[in-house]
């Protein structure tokens, strides 16, 4: 395998691995401040995460790569209200969006036109999940401090994420 892509498939390994341990310090968050829908959204996310990082371990490894198990990094865990661990969330999203964006680009730079194929598969699950994380902050953003709009957001938060459509068309 190229090692210039190896390499990149490496880091986004352990970009979707940050992300998954990231998400799982958010549930915990969420649970332990009385927001369970919140918590059940994050835990599902977490390990949403978890399956992109292994779907990209299968197929390095398919393709003869070497594959570099990742030390994990020590996700920020401490929020003071709702609309920061959301501010987080869209954040890391983009960041992944942008490193596999870095990804495809150096694909084509390097003529790997079957990760190229491959990467497309993570270039539209980001679209959805920028989406998503777009949609639950512009909520929250509307609900501002208001006690019971944050209760039915808690509440009604799988149902927010489940009708985010992106028109791919
Ligand atoms: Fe891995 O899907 Fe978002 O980050």
């Amino acid at each position: 395998m190229n090692t210039v892509i190896e390499n990149l498939l490496n880091d986004q390994i352990k970009y979707e691995a940050n992300a998954s341990m990231h998400y799982l310090a958010m549930a915990s968050w969420s649970d332990a401040n009385g927001y369970n829908g919140i918590a059940d959204f994050f835990y599902a996310q977490s390990e949403e995460e978890r399956l992109h990082m292994t779907k990209l371990v299968k197929f390095v490894n398919e393709r003869g790569g070497n594959v570099v198990i990742p030390q994990l990094e020590k996700p920020h865990a401490d929020y003071n209200a709702l609309i920061e661990l959301f501010e987080d969330f869209l954040k890391s999203e983009i960041f992944v969006t942008e490193q596999i964006n870095h990804v495809i680009f150096e694909c084509l730079n390097q003529k790997e036109y079957n990760v190229h194929n491959f990467m497309q598969w993570y270039v539209t699950e980001q679209l959805e999940e920028e989406a998503t994380a777009r949609t639950l902050l512009d909520k929250l953003n509307i609900i501002g401090n208001d006690k019971s709009g944050l209760y039915m957001f808690d509440r009604d938060i799988n149902t927010i994420a489940a009708s985010v459509d992106v028109d791919l068309k």
